[in-house]
């Protein structure tokens, strides 16, 4: 085995170069990352087949963002990022039990992330004993019996947590959920509650389905669509092609971002020759630079606008759909005109750090659009009133019917490639009874009734010294987390961590009294068992179900398929009866019993073998059904909120650069926003920098302030002037995690405020 880890740069020796921000994104920089990235990675004989089975049919769905693959394929259907995740999973480098021999996991406490996962493939189960300085190989049949020890002597099953990443296919979620549940636990936190939970819990309490309503058609046929919280450009870049599209067709689009991200101004197709060369479509008509939490405000005060225009007699409310197919109109409208005008444009003004002309603009684009869509992402879904805001949006579209008819809807676009997926398997902490009985009259087994941790609450549970077994099934739990400090805390108080992973990372050493790593076949792997190939299937964002089918050949024999630990874990606590683990090596077999359980996956097998799959039904999209608590679609009142920052401080979002996924750092480009060579920045408005003192290229400590008075500090970040909102600033997820407090979560969905982070800053050492 090579050693190649001597030579990794470390960004331990941050050190950021800024650049101008670019002004379009993809192109031929963007086609020529790809390339680079997977030739390093993989090489030609891994990296070749692997990008031509990418998100074709009969080939792999792409491990990247959760956006939908249009109807008609191009030959080459990724993005430069698509690559990039590929290229990570592709790799040939590996790291095995030679690897932790050489490596204490004290050593490697003090890595970064970015070179953990640099160095490979995980090819071997490792575990850390008790007291010990390094992990050793372990067999997986010791491993195996070693958790279901552990399990077996939990005082309560609640002692164990179980969370998920969203990477985990249909099929291995199921059987995981269920392998919970049969244990009797509703512990299932999962990245969601990190992540779209605010969307999901806006959107069922108003529309009945947690889940977005439109299709890629929709998109198409929209005369306006906004984007608000979103940088497609970086992190769903198959959406631009879609928005291009879109736009081709005379579709409007307005952007709302503090940050102008390069994305969203124009896009250079690389699917077209005309994409290659020039300056590529310009895809916002009206860029409404938000100060970060404005959004509620600014919802609200297009609603308002359109409240008060119908007030005059303007034509500009659909009356039929408001009366016909929703609920609580008359509160909402009358909260919502309650503030007298003079106050409420002074807030609004505030909050949003838009002027009144931009927002009637807004919303006379509004007025003159047929059908409109609404994207959003974490910019919306990561606040303390993110749930309100999401339910603002709702009324905004309500009010004109842009809901369940074509070119029109709402459009939580999902991260994960499968996050959407393993909720619809039942990866939930607070399970619908209904989906519970199903699943009990499956199998005949008896599911807990009371609800479980999220992921919040896991960590809270941890930190009590109340969780015996933390079962990871992918994910980076403890660099993703909020307040890093306080969640390492809790890791260290579990009796024994598992993760099951493809690439080293954080969670690997910051580990229970005694840790497992158990290596996983990626969405790319072959998955053969007894001569047969098998394949999985996953969820877009948009309710699309279709299969996955990995194509290369794996590094090393000792790594397991999900399904397999979770059955070899069942038949090992459980025996075969009432469920039949055993069977479950059939990915058949687990499909048959989804079909029983959810609804939607009626003759799942048969119609998971369709080229392109099949849609799940969605009421509210098919029917214009709402099946809320009122049976009709809810107007809410939600009042107005926006984060209040103190003198001398700002508002700190923390966000993903273009050179990540998630915790994985890829590599030191963050080329749209012109920032290289370092991940230590912190993006600032120049005025505001004056105001504060913040020179350009100065170095400043940020230090979190919450009420409970804990410090918390990000040392060292390179200060860069930006044009974002004024009052706000924005740095890199996962460096800045260490200041999110734990307690500082969404009302309602418990989402940490990862966009919004109050920080003061106090002037560093440049880093040696
Ligand atoms: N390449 C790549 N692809 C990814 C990922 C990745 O890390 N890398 N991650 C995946 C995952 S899990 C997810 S959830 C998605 C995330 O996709 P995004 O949500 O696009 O990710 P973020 O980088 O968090 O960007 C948030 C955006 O919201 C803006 N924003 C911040 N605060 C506010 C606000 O208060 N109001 C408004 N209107 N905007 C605001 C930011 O400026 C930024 O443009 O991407 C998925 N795809
Ligand atoms: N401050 C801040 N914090 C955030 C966010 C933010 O915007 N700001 N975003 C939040 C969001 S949206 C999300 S979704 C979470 C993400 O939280 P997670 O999903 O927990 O984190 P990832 O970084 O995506 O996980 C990466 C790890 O997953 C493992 N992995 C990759 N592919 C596979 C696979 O196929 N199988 C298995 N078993 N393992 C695999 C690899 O070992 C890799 O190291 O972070 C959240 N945290
Ligand atoms: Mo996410």
């Amino acid at each position: 085995m090579t050693h190649h880890d001597s030579d990794m740069p470390d960004p331990a020796q941050d050190a950021p170069e800024v650049g101008p921000p670019k002004k379009s994104a993809a192109g031929i920089p963007a086609v020529l990352n790809s390339v680079r990235h997977v030739n390093d990675q993989a090489g030609v004989r891994r990296g070749l087949p692997a990008m031509l089975a990418l998100n074709q049919k009969g080939g792999f769905d792409c491990p990247g963002c959760a956006w939908p693959e249009p109807d008609k394929r191009h030959k080459a259907e990724f993005c430069e990022n698509g690559a990039k995740a590929v290229a990570e999973e592709a790799t040939r480098r590996t790291v095995g039990a030679d690897f932790f021999a050489r490596h204490p996991v004290a050593e490697l406490f003090e890595r970064s992330g970015y070179w953990l996962g640099q160095q490979g493939r995980l090819t071997e189960p490792m575990y850390l004993a008790e007291g010990a300085t390094h992990y050793e190989p372990i067999s997986w049949d010791r491993a195996l019996d070693l958790i279901a020890d552990e399990l077996r002597g939990l005082d309560s099953p609640d002692g164990a947590v179980f969370y998920t990443s969203g990477r985990t296919s249909n099929e291995a979620a199921f059987a995981y959920q269920l392998f919970a549940r049969q244990l009797g636990t509703n512990n299932l936190p999962d990245c969601s509650n990190m992540c779209h939970e605010s969307s999901g819990s806006a959107l069922v309490e108003t529309l009945g389905v947690g889940k977005g309503s439109v299709s890629l058609e929709d998109v198409y046929e929209a005369d306006l669509i906004i984007v608000a919280g979103q940088n497609p450009g970086t992190n769903h870049p198959r959406m631009l092609s879609a928005l291009e599209k879109a736009k081709r067709r005379g579709t409007r689009i307005i952007t709302v971002n503090p940050l102008p991200e390069a994305g969203m101004k124009a896009f250079r197709n690389p699917q077209y020759a005309r994409g290659l060369v020039g300056r590529g479509t310009e895809l916002t008509d009206l860029f409404a630079q938000i100060r970060v939490g404005g959004d509620l405000a600014l919802f609200s005060a297009v609603n308002r606008l359109l409240l008060e225009a119908d007030r005059r007699g303007e034509q500009v409310l659909d009356r039929t759909f408001v009366e016909e197919f929703t609920h609580g109109f008359e509160d909402f409208a009358e909260a919502l005109l309650a503030e007298p005008e003079d106050e409420f444009w002074a807030r609004t003004e505030r909050d949003t750090g838009l002027t009144r002309e931009l927002i009637e603009e807004i919303a006379a684009m509004t007025v003159a659009s047929e059908r409109i869509v609404v994207c959003w992402a974490m910019g919306l879904t990561q606040h303390k009133h993110s749930v309100p805001t999401i339910r603002e949006v709702v009324n905004f579209l309500l009010l004109r019917g842009n809901v369940g008819r074509p070119g029109a809807g709402v459009c939580p676009v999902r991260g994960h490639s499968n996050v959407q997926g393993d909720r619809t398997m039942g990866i939930f902490e607070r399970p619908a009874d209904s989906f519970l009985d199903a699943l009990d009259a499956e199998f005949g087994i008896e599911s807990p009734r009371e609800h479980g941790h999220d992921t919040v609450n896991a960590i809270r549970a941890m930190g009590r010294g109340e969780v015996g077994v933390f079962f990871a099934m992918g994910g980076n739990f403890v660099a993703a987390s909020p307040d890093t400090g306080v969640t390492e805390e809790a890791m260290r108080r579990v009796g024994l961590t598992v993760h099951v992973s493809t690439k080293l990372n954080r969670s690997h050493v910051v580990t229970g009294a005694r840790a497992l790593i158990l290596p996983a076949l990626a969405r790319s792997d072959r998955d053969v068992v007894g001569g047969r190939a098998r394949w999985v299937t996953v969820e877009d964002s948009m309710g699309l179900v279709h299969a996955s089918h990995g194509v290369l050949p794996p590094l090393s024999e000792g790594m397991y398929a999900e399904v397999d630990i979770v059955r070899e874990l069942g038949r090992r606590l459980f025996g075969d009866s009432p469920v039949d683990w055993d069977a479950m090596a059939d990915y058949d077999r687990i499909r048959d019993h989804v079909a029983g359980v959810v609804p939607g996956f009626e003759d799942f097998n048969a119609k998971a073998r369709r080229p392109g799959g099949f849609a799940l039904p969605h009421a509210p999209r098919d029917d214009r059904k709402f099946p809320t608590a009122t049976g009709l679609a809810n107007f809410t009142a939600n009042g107005t909120y926006a984060p209040e920052v103190p003198e001398g401080r700002l508002l700190l979002q923390t966000l993903r650069s273009h050179d990540q996924y998630n915790t994985t750092i890829y590599g030191l480009d963050d080329r749209y926003r012109g920032i290289h060579n370092g991940r230590r920045v912190v993006l600032v408005n120049p005025e505001d920098a004056r105001e504060l003192g913040l020179a350009d290229g100065a170095y400043t400590d940020l230090v979190g302030e919450w009420s409970d008075g804990r410090e918390r500090r990000a040392p060292r970040f390179r200060v860069v002037h930006y044009p974002t909102a004024r009052g706000s600033a924005a740095a890199y997820y996962p460096e800045t995690n260490v200041l999110v407090p734990l307690d500082s979560t969404a009302d309602v969905s418990n989402t940490p405020t990862s966009k919004s982070v109050v920080v003061r800053f106090e002037p560093s050492e440049q880093p040696a």
